[in-house]
């Protein structure tokens, strides 16, 4: 497949300013009519080159007259037409077969309904048009369908008319006026129901607001509009942005690549970030809804009104997204557990990715297939860059920022350098160094080590730098690195301010006086890097800082690495010390002042596959053995103080306040220590909460500790759980995945059963990745020294890539982390990635992704 480079980016030969559509709907027969009205951009001669994937003209007209086979070609699939003028309207005709669109890209079906998903180049395979970002047009679209099956016609922008045809038909015409590019084109038809509402903007407009859904579901819609609202205040207040259409639709599908699409004035929703109620969704589900709603919301200004000149330019929106919705987030609930989590996903997702055969700058130089580059890197580190600014400039100049930008390029394709000049002149600061955080993959290592002299009553932090090399950039420059830092007085737990230290240097001193004692380090706090820190700080300093960091990251983060160096000590088959794990978790839990949701963030153990990221080779069989012995020992040493939690975080009625959330956060983890402890009763209490819970949250947790185990409660929870919920996939969907999560002997034999399941498809994303995602996360199962898990993973893909390349191409990733495995593991990966690279006729999703988890 052909390599795309960022260098060769040229403007278009050709502007769309207006395009017409009409869609004549029907599940196996759409008659797609588009009119463009074209203009040559620049003095040239090339052709109007048009994209096309999978379509074929039924016929081709410039200017009303129809084109003879001579006049047009098909190249690469995309159509070319010589053109004499400066500007023509060319209209082509299409048919499509939406029913039998298994991609899910372009027009599809999906329950029912008929619905789009354009992005990244999913335009394509609708109608032939020039299928790039920085091609915007003003959109026109008449939708024609039978009113029976399809009585709601949604498409982007205002409604402008509709009405009744004869036959039973009907039609409606959309117009959007901002100009926008392809791929946030949507259109939806079905029989859909809506939860309706209104929002006022900052400048008195009334905004229609509908989330469509089918009729059942329509009172899980509740905390979606909620988030929707609070989204469309909270950009007003915190980035002056309002609003600019008269409505703003959602909808809901079952069958999404996805997890939403922000298609202007219509966001489409995979429809596990729209549905939420208490008997169905977690608080982590509700979380994510809101996050979603907002996320998609937020895009409007940043994606729609801006948006990217080329792919290579993603992160310009989605990074710059991501931390909008992550401070929204963070402003609606705890801004200490939101950090933490979204730090734990960071290292999970993108730090892994960063290390290995995928690894790829924020802005990437190359590509071939684009849907394989909507990446943790993308959207998560770009995020951390974004905070990095904001965190450099202060909240006002960075403002004065985003300020520029929007103004700037509203209704242009932006680039990532574009943004950058706009905070350093609306920010008022040099941003030269900090670039090569867009251009330099792999996650930077910062080594901190403090002296302290007693004489001179100073102490001196060296900080040294590294980035490792990376596929295609084995020398990288010294990147400029902002570390908010602490000096700790350990006598009175107190320090004398938070410093914002600015690491620009490969090696860097800096010097602070006034300390009579040799101070506790506290680095990094707030994770204000996305980096590894490596320190000489002892476990007494790392039980200090757990006890009496003020900053909540660094408190949770000296936690955790209390927790790392025990584990990876027993890893290593050493007789190590635990009681500091042991008094720091009694002291964590014991403490009343703290907000319970924080507490059961920092009692946590390090997971599995976290513990993999700080050895250099991974034993799947040592970490599982020394996590769960430590679990075991924290359980049993601490088994009153859990009782105690546990039955004092029990609510009498549901509530979804974040202190009601952080108690059911805090309950499940004392049920997961009880449980661990071994007590003879553990699976006994487990089956009482799952029995009695009046919520998923509490109703999961305890399927999820018994699925761990080999009790009777075991199979009766999964059977009773699957009877209560086999219809309604979302929550079925729940079942798959704590099965394939389970740290259980049995869990690749037992995901192996679960595929030949009848509820299981691979038509569905969500189910498929429920069951294989959440396998291929499961270090221990899915690392079987036999490679069976890699056999099963390959199975997936080879079946999938046949029907689905997009979610294929993302299972692919798992199987490329075999450098960081033994011999024998590693070979049997190579091996399953040749098996699926050998598959006759694979995708160009897979084929990216295989071949360079190879390299
Ligand atoms: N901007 C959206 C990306 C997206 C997507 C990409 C590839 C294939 C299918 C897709 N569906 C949605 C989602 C977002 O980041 O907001
Ligand atoms: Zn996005």
């Amino acid at each position: 497949p052909t390599v795309i480079r960022r260098q060769d980016y040229r403007p278009p030969d050709w502007l769309v300013p207006d395009i017409a559509l009409d869609f004549d709907l029907d599940p196996a027969r759409t008659i797609v009519r588009t009119l463009l009205s074209v203009t040559r951009n620049g003095d040239h001669d090339r052709p109007l080159r048009l994209d096309g994937d999978g379509i074929v003209p039924l016929a081709v007209r410039v200017d009303g007259r129809e084109l003879t086979q001579e006049e047009w070609h098909l190249e690469a699939g995309a159509l070319i037409i010589a053109l004499p003028d400066a500007a023509h309207q060319v209209e082509t005709l299409v048919e499509l077969a939406p029913e039998g669109n298994s991609k899910l890209m372009g027009l599809y079906a999906s329950g029912g309904l008929l619905c789009t998903q354009c992005e990244a180049e999913g335009f394509r395979r609708i109608t032939f048009f020039p299928d790039r970002p920085d091609v915007l047009s003003r959109y026109s679209v008449r939708l024609e369908a039978d009113k029976a099956r399809f009585p709601v016609l949604l498409a982007n922008g205002d409604p402008i008319e509709q009405g009744d045809l004869p036959d039973g038909r009907h039609w409606a015409r959309w117009n959007d006026p901002f100009p926008k590019p392809c791929y946030l084109f949507a259109l939806v038809a079905g029989d859909l129901a809506c939860n309706t509402d209104r929002f006022v903007t900052i400048s008195g407009r009334e905004v229609a607001l509908g989330i469509w859904v089918k009729e059942s579901d329509v009172p899980r819609t509740a905390h979606a509009m909620e988030a929707l609202k609070n989204s469309m205040a909270w950009d007003e207040r915190i980035y002056g942005r309002e609003y600019d259409l008269d409505v703003f639709n959602i909808v809901a599908v079952a069958d999404f690549n996805f997890g939403a699409m922000e298609n202007k004035g219509l966001n489409i929703f995979n429809s596990r970030y729209i549905l939420a109620d208490p008997e169905t969704a977690t608080d982590i589900d509700y979380d994510g809804v809101e996050g979603v709603v907002a996320h998609e919301y937020f895009h409007n200004w940043s994606g729609n009104r801006v948006t990217c000149r080329d792919w290579f330019q993603l992160s310009l929106k989605e990074g710059f997204t991501v931390f909008r919705d992550q401070n929204f987030s963070a402003d609606m609930g705890s801004h200490a557990v939101k950090r933490i989590e979204d730090v734990r996903i960071l290292r999970a997702g993108q730090f892994q990715e960063d290390s290995g055969p995928l690894a790829h700058p924020v802005r990437p130089e190359s590509y071939m297939e684009i849907s394989n580059f909507y990446t943790s890197t993308i959207y998560n580190k770009g995020a951390e860059l974004i905070r990095m600014m904001a965190l450099m400039m202060g909240p006002e100049r960075f403002r004065a920022g985003t300020d520029l930008y929007f103004d700037r390029h509203d209704g242009e394709a932006a680039t990532c350098e574009d943004f950058v000049l706009a905070m350093e002149e609306g920010g008022a600061i040099d941003l030269t160094q900090f670039r090569r955080w867009y251009e330099q993959a792999g996650t930077p290592h910062v080594r901190a080590l403090i002296s302290h002299d007693p004489v001179s009553q100073s102490v001196e932090l060296t900080l040294e730098q590294s980035v490792p090399p990376t596929p295609g950039q084995s020398d990288k420059q010294v990147m400029a690195i902002p570390l908010r830092t602490a000096l700790f007085d350990s006598a009175t737990g107190t320090h004398g301010g938070d410093e914002l230290l600015l690491l620009t240097q490969a090696k860097q001193s800096f010097t602070f006086t006034g300390f009579p004692n040799a101070p506790v380090l506290s680095i990094n706090r707030g994770f204000s890097a996305p980096v590894i820190v490596e320190t000489n700080r002892s476990q007494a300093d790392l039980a200090f800082l757990s006890a009496h960091d003020d900053d909540p990251f660094a408190r949770y983060e000296a936690m955790q690495q209390l927790m790392v160096n025990v584990l990876v000590g027993r890893i290593a088959g050493q007789a190590v010390d635990d009681q500091a794990v042991i008094d720091a978790v009694r002291n964590t839990i014991t403490d009343t002042a703290l907000d319970p949701a924080f507490v059961a963030e920092t009692i946590r153990l390090p997971s599995e596959a976290y513990l993999g990221d700080q050895m250099r080779l991974v034993d799947p069989d040592a970490i599982h053995a020394a996590r769960d012995a430590l679990q075991q020992k924290i359980g049993a040493e601490l088994e009153p103080l859990w009782r105690d939690i546990h039955a004092k975080t029990k609510a009498n009625a549901f509530a979804l306040s974040p202190s009601a959330k952080g108690g059911r956060k805090l309950r499940n983890a004392a049920l997961h220590y009880l449980v661990a402890s071994g007590a003879t009763d553990g699976p006994a209490i487990a089956f009482a909460q799952f029995d009695a819970a009046d919520n998923m949250t509490e109703r999961q947790a305890a399927l999820g500790t018994l699925a761990n185990g080999t009790s009777a409660e075991r199979e009766a929870a999964l059977d009773i759980f699957y009877n209560r919920y086999r219809d309604d996939a979302l929550t079925l969907d729940k079942w798959f995945q704590t099965q394939a999560f389970a740290l259980h002997p049995d869990t690749v034999e037992l995901v192996a059963q679960l595929s030949e399941h009848k509820d299981f498809t691979l038509a569905n994303p969500n189910r498929v990745r429920s069951l294989y995602g959440a396998f291929a996360g499961n270090q221990w199962a899915f690392h079987h020294a036999s490679g069976k898990g890699y056999r099963l993973l390959a199975d997936c893909i080879i079946a999938l890539d046949r029907l689905n390349p997009q979610t294929a191409a993302k299972l692919v990733p798992p199987l490329g982390r075999w450098k960081r495995f033994e011999e024998g593991r590693a070979a049997l990966m190579r091996a399953e990635l040749q098996r699926i690279l050998a598959q006759p006729g694979l995708s160009k999703d897979v084929t990216e992704q295989a071949g360079k988890s190879l390299e």
